[in-house]
């Protein structure tokens, strides 16, 4: 442990020490107490690892790549791992250049705002690969999202029509998923909508912070954790995570 680690975990300790003695529990319990135990009925979804949301994509998202080793560590323990892939047409609906916009503006169309995106992710393209570090062997299903020509796709359960499913939690459903946990880029788009559409599924929901990158778009951050915590949606740490 360095120093600068050790003393954040006094602090962490030293905080637990406290709750643990409000609530009358021993440092054993205190230290168990903000863990989330993962077993057989926990899925991992892992969003959009796509060459074109890392820098020198199409649509980097800041730090996105050092998501990748974290996830890689973590996906072998689930049981249930899905991973997805945003997967447009050329000329999609919610690329700048097909409306002749500048790129992050907005536009409303019939099925809501929409943002004008950078063309990103075109089918078939080298940019809308997952990302060659990123350890596909333990994912069973790799989901693609976004291929309706005229409507966006974030979520991994519902095009932004908020209507068309992808099958997901059908899938989910069948494989004994009872709790989600999302992570992947980028936190304040298609992992927020994700895990939103997740809990209105019938999920419990878990986003993984440190597994996770964002845009960052006009406070679309701060803006994507307020409606996640308002549709019941947890987070936490990686290295809170317990399997158990
Ligand atoms: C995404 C913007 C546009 C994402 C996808 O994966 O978060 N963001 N398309
Ligand atoms: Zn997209």
């Amino acid at each position: 442990m360095t120093r600068s680690n050790r003393r954040e975990f006094l602090k962490a300790a030293g905080g637990m020490a406290v709750a643990a003695a409000t609530a009358g529990l021993g440092l054993r319990e205190a230290l168990a107490m903000g863990k989330f135990k993962v077993g057989d009925t926990d899925g991992l979804l892992v969003i959009d690892v796509q060459n074109c949301f890392i820098p020198g994509g199409t649509l980097p998202v800041p730090d996105g790549a050092a998501v990748v080793p974290l996830i890689n560590d973590i996906a072998g323990k689930f049981k249930c791992v899905v991973m997805t892939q945003d997967w447009h047409t050329p000329g999609h609906i919610s690329f700048a250049s097909t409306h002749g916009k500048e790129p992050f503006s907005v536009i409303k169309l019939p099925y809501g705002d929409q943002v004008m995106w950078p063309d990103h992710c075109v089918q078939g393209t080298d940019d809308a690969n997952l990302h060659s570090d990123l350890d596909l062997t333990k994912a069973q299903l790799i989901l693609r999202k976004g291929f309706n020509p005229n409507v966006d796709g974030y979520s991994a359960f519902y095009d932004n029509d908020k209507k068309t499913p992808t099958g997901l939690a059908g899938y989910l459903k069948a494989r004994g998923v009872k709790r989600v946990f999302v992570c992947g880029l980028a936190t304040d788009f298609c992992v927020m909508w994700s895990s939103v559409d997740a809990r209105k599924a019938g999920f419990k929901t878990v986003v993984i912070e440190d597994l996770s990158r964002g845009i960052d778009v006009r406070g679309s951050m701060e803006a994507a954790w307020k409606e996640m915590t308002k549709a019941g949606v947890q987070r936490v740490m990686s290295r809170d995570i317990e399997f158990v």
